[in-house]
């Protein structure tokens, strides 16, 4: 999804544009609430980024979404990453795509964990994006996840915070024990209509 009005769509549906208000709030007064930086390089990339904020919201984990491109904008992309740990986050998510430099720049400067997306391409099918943000040289690591990887990436940053947040761990614990129900769900109905009943009924 290319359409520039995307964005302004998404904040008017999703309840995360009122945490990013909180968050502007937070600001004013010097400090960010939010616990996780989501930055992509492009609007193009939000139908991943999204997921990632979908599962924090689920979780009760705060955030931030930003645009940043670190090809277009470096000032900004450079005062954003400098200013990263001041403003509270413990875990940044970046997403890119192509030459996606974002994530390995945003960890050369954050000295916090960085979970890289990399963006499915049309020309190379994503692995110009995975390969510029796994392949990232000895002493600045970069979590990756897999191409358009975005639920993942923000499962993974729950899971950081959780090494020093007892109520998120339960949270997280019930959200794997949900997942595992719906495994059992899908597999009691196989053993009870057989595969051909199954495969019309989905
Ligand atoms: N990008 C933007 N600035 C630097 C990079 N690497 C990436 C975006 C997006 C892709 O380029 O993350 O995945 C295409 O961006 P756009 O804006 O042309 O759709």
């Amino acid at each position: 999804m290319r359409n520039s009005s995307y964005l302004g769509e998404y904040q008017l549906r999703q309840p995360w544009f009122f945490s990013k208000l909180e968050v502007d709030i937070g600001k004013e007064r010097g400090h960010s609430m939010a616990q996780v930086g989501i930055v992509m390089g492009s609007d193009s990339d939000m139908p991943v980024m999204a997921k990632a904020a979908d599962i924090l919201e689920e979780l009760g984990v705060s955030y931030e979404m930003t645009i940043i491109s670190a090809h277009r904008e470096p000032d900004v992309f450079f005062e954003y990453a400098k200013s990263a740990e001041a403003k509270g986050f413990k875990v940044i998510i970046a997403g890119a795509g192509m030459a996606a430099h974002l994530p390995g720049m945003c960890a050369a400067i954050f000295p916090m964990p960085v979970i890289g997306i990399p963006m499915h391409t049309t020309s190379l099918g994503g692995r110009d994006s995975l390969y510029s943000i796994v392949q990232m040289p000895s002493g600045i690591p970069v979590a990756t996840v897999a191409i358009n990887g975005g639920m993942n990436a923000g499962l993974l940053a729950a899971k950081i915070l959780a090494t020093s947040d007892e109520a998120l761990l339960a949270r997280l614990k019930a959200y794997s024990e949900r997942m595992k129900e719906g495994v059992q769900k899908k597999d009691a109905r196989l053993q009870e209509v057989g595969y051909q009943e199954y495969m019309n009924g989905k």
